[in-house]
């Protein structure tokens, strides 16, 4: 299965972000993200088994304990790949925490064996794929009030051609809710 780690965004966040998109939606074409599908991924593990999974699991018990949650901060939209087709993603600002958390996950797994897309942690959540921008600077837009984290889950991403659906295989709590 193809699996990733990620957070979960907190609901009041992820409603902010869903009214962000909407408005991009009226200036920008592309493959919009539906709401419940927005997360912040820690690490890629792509295809992995059953055996792999479960020491994944282990592997996120043991960074997730004594640990309370991760303060997420928008800072602003960003692309991967050429403007005329791009992925377009909101900014996190990768505050300690946040950059700990993910090199603590990533050394965990690889204390285990388990291989994982090894690109730089770049905080962000994605909003749109195979996006066309627009010449020129999109108007002001209002970004999300920051909020914390406070689950950290494995999922299960199964690529259609309607898109990806995600599946929470296994969730580790990042201490209490402090939205
Ligand atoms: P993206 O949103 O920037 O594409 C599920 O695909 C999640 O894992 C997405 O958040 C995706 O980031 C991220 N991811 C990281 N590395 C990936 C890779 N090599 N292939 C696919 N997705 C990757």
């Amino acid at each position: 299965m193809r699996t990733f780690v990620a957070l979960e965004l907190p609901d009041t966040m992820r409603a902010e972000i869903v009214d962000l998109a909407r408005c991009l939606a009226g200036r920008v074409t592309g493959r919009f993200v539906p709401g419940e599908n927005y997360h912040l991924t820690l690490a890629f593990l792509g295809e992995i088994g059953e055996a792999e999974s479960r020491d994944a699991i282990a592997a996120m018990d043991e960074v997730a304990a004594g640990r309370g949650p991760v303060r997420l901060h928008p800072t602003g939209l960003g692309t991967f790949g050429k403007p005329s087709d791009c992925t377009l993603w909101l900014g996190v600002e990768p505050v300690p925490e946040l950059v700990v958390l993910a090199e603590e996950l990533r050394a965990a797994l690889a204390d285990r064996g388990i291989a994982f897309d090894g690109k730089p942690f770049r905080p962000h959540i994605t909003l749109a794929r195979r996006v066309r921008l627009p010449k020129g600077e999109l108007a002001p837009l209002a970004f999300p009030e920051p909020a914390h984290a406070t689950r950290m889950t494995l999922f299960k991403s199964t690529l259609t051609p309607e898109g990806a659906i995600y599946k929470p295989l296994y969730r580790a709590e990042l201490g209490g809710a402090e939205n």
